[in-house]
């Protein structure tokens, strides 16, 4: 099923994002609208959705997104002091994960999936840089359902513009080098009406770190 024509886009275009500090490419049209379509309905039905609490300041907040987290065993992950053991992969998500790898260049043991399910949710300023994943990561993000806006920042030069990427149904954005070093991403809040999205970002958890 995999190779078929038809699964991908009708633009294979892999555009680099031309940014300092960063190595960043987005494949607008990754996954045709059918094959989106079919994945975003999947994953939002089937998806043990969780809705986890991270401290503040010391204070207890639901955090503004439900997730979920799959992966090799052994796997483990952690951020905001939330620890997770990962999920057995699906054959839905061994099927994407392996499309991802065909443009991302490399192998990933494991996902986090987060659903935005409206307009009010969101993820903070935050780099994708937790020891785990070592020095550079490559992350392949995938986006099914609503668009929103993939904010960029950079971390210390005032003079590098921040960006804002749209983030469309079955588009794929690959983040590697420098880009989690120097660079902060956000997904905001927003005023308009928007249906739910789903994001998986695909990544690499180097085991013997991952002590949580
Ligand atoms: O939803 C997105 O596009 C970004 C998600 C994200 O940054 C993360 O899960 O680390
Ligand atoms: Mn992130």
């Amino acid at each position: 099923m995999h190779n078929s024509l038809d699964l991908f886009g009708d633009r294979q275009e892999l555009e680099t994002i031309c940014i300092a500090d960063a190595d960043i490419r987005f494949m607008r049209a990754f996954y045709s609208k059918a094959v989106a379509d079919r994945y975003r309905d999947i994953l939002f039905n089937e998806t043990p959705w969780r809705q986890h609490t991270i401290r503040v300041w010391g204070k207890e907040h639901p955090q503004p997104r439900l997730d979920a987290w799959y992966g090799d065993s052994g796997a483990r992950y952690s951020y905001s002091g939330i620890s997770m053991e990962p999920n057995a992969w699906t054959q839905t998500l061994l099927s994407i994960k392996s499309d991802v790898e065909h443009i991302a260049g490399v192998r990933f043991n494991s996902v986090l999936i987060n659903l935005y399910r409206d307009q009010q949710d969101s993820v903070g300023w935050h780099s994708d840089d937790e020891p785990e994943l070592g020095r550079n990561p490559v992350i392949g993000s995938l986006s099914l359902g609503e668009t929103r806006t993939f904010k960029l920042k950079h971390k210390t030069k005032k003079q590098e513009k921040p960006l804002a990427i749209d983030l469309t149904h079955g588009s794929l954005l690959v983040m590697a080098g420098a880009t989690q070093q120097c660079w902060l991403h956000a997904i905001d809040k927003e005023r308009a009406t928007k249906d739910p999205r789903i994001n998986l970002t695909f990544r690499s958890i180097h085991k013997n770190t991952g002590r949580h």
